[in-house]
């Protein structure tokens, strides 16, 4: 069984639509990141860098933190969403990587700036979100020749930032100028493990739609 350890956020949202994919049994402890619940001792002793998400898995006592290791400790204890093939696994810890590296840090920041700061700082907002439409055009060539990510399946890549993806109405990105992004975002969409994990813990929010 499967402590998870979360809040609304992109994130946390990939875990929880991996969870919900692979059909592992799970029980969701919600973090309120706006309440300061992250700081909190009995968190940082399963997540010392004092952020969502994080988890327990209570049949290894394995605990881990950082939604990539995350995915891929998931993937290898479930042997689903990651190719054993070896170009198709490496191109979906390429993607992966791009995703930890690239989507979260920046895109994390146009939220910052764009969604919750505007105006503040002009300056950074034009940085953040020239970087964010650049991210995204990157990953319209990738799905130009590619369905998924890796190329023909659906993986722990698509996952990780499909929930950034979903986030294109806080960054004032539209997804119809990505048209690849566009059809690779409503397939996902369509997945009821998408839908369910999306509103984990549960919300009102609903998944913009392009
Ligand atoms: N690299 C980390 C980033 C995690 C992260 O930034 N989590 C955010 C929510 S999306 C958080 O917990 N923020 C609370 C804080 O910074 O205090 C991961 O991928 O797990």
């Amino acid at each position: 069984m499967i402590d998870f350890y979360t809040w609304t956020t992109p994130n946390g949202r990939k875990v929880a639509i991996m969870l919900e994919e692979t059909g592992l049994e799970y029980t969701v402890h919600p973090i309120h990141i706006g309440q300061g619940d992250q700081h909190k001792p009995e968190f940082l002793e399963i997540a010392p860098n004092n952020k969502i998400p994080a988890i327990v898995d209570t049949d290894t006592g394995i605990q881990m933190m950082e939604s990539g290791a995350i995915l891929m400790y998931l993937a290898e204890k479930t042997g689903k969403f990651m190719p054993t093939e070896e170009k198709a696994r490496w191109a979906t810890i390429e993607w992966l990587m791009w995703q930890m590296g690239g989507v979260g840090p920046f895109m994390g920041q146009v939220h910052h700036f764009t969604k919750y700061n505007s105006g503040v700082a002009p300056y950074a907002e034009e940085r953040y979100l020239a970087e964010a439409k650049r991210l995204y055009k990157v990953m319209d060539g990738r799905l130009a020749d590619n369905e998924w990510l890796n190329g023909d399946s659906y993986s722990i890549a698509d996952m990780a930032v499909w929930p950034w993806t979903a986030r294109h109405d806080w960054q004032t990105i539209d997804l119809n100028d990505y048209p690849n992004v566009a059809r690779w975002y409503t397939t996902m969409c369509e997945r009821p493990a998408v839908q369910k994990g999306w509103a984990i813990p549960p919300t009102d929010q609903q998944i913009p739609m392009p």
